[in-house]
């Protein structure tokens, strides 16, 4: 329960986390050693590896590659349980609580779970909710749900607090990768005011600013993906 228990840690302690969230589908061997060091100049403290339409196919190679290069943790953020590698650190063990698809609330946990034994990644449970933000987003594509109305705070807040009595550990606030609304700083703050567990937030995150401003509403750990994927030298 190391990574977990770093997170508990940095909260009780108010230090913020920043996770880069790195997309398999989009890196090659190739170039990856010079997206490495900029992670490793870049204030991150995580890197999540996931994608929603990724098969797997290069996934132990690329975690591998950045074991090598970075002392950072490496924690799966998948879309599907072809998503999981045993080189990874850790892993969200997402349950879609915004959406009301079986397959995501439940069965492809079931199904991951002959692939989890074989590996000793830490296993951290996650309420996992999805917040309107604009236009459709390839979660809802994926998932076949809808996003939770980013006007009925309460219900979202109230949502974020059963994941927490369920048990998950973390609760994720999601916009979506690429989102043209990042999820309300009203949000942000409702919700780490209801629960005790830690706070992910994430998606269509695109400045510093924002990121300072997630973190002030009550977000512990901000996820940067497509902003740095854009541009390698965002943190600069
Ligand atoms: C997506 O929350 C993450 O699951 C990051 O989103 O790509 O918009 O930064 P962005």
């Amino acid at each position: 329960r190391k990574i977990y228990n770093q997170i508990l840690d940095s909260k009780s302690k108010n230090q913020k986390l920043l996770a880069i969230l790195l997309d398999p589908d989009k890196l090659d061997l190739g170039s990856m050693d010079a997206l490495i060091s900029k992670i490793n100049q870049s204030p991150a403290t995580h890197i999540f590896v996931g994608g929603s339409s990724f098969e797997g196919l290069h996934l132990d190679d690329i975690i591998q590659r950045l074991k090598e290069k970075t002392e950072l943790p490496i924690v799966l953020f998948p879309g599907n349980p072809s998503q999981i590698s045993a080189e990874a650190d850790g892993i969200l063990f997402l349950m879609l609580l915004s959406g009301r698809n079986p397959d995501y609330l439940v069965e492809h946990q079931i199904n991951s779970v002959p692939i989890l034994e074989k590996t000793n990644l830490e296993i951290i449970s996650t309420g996992y909710i999805l917040i309107e933000s604009g236009a459709e987003t390839a979660v809802e594509r994926v998932s076949q749900t809808k996003p939770l109305s980013k006007t009925n705070i309460d219900y979202i807040a109230q949502t974020a607090k059963a994941g927490e009595l369920i048990g998950n550990k973390i609760i994720y606030l999601e916009a979506g990768s690429g989102a043209q609304n990042a999820v309300p700083l009203e949000i942000i703050k409702k919700v780490s005011e209801r629960i005790s567990i830690p706070l992910i937030v994430g998606g269509g995150i695109r400045s510093k600013k924002q990121i300072e401003k997630a973190y002030n509403a009550g977000a512990d750990l901000v996820v940067i993906g497509t902003a740095f994927e854009n541009d390698i030298n965002f943190f600069d």
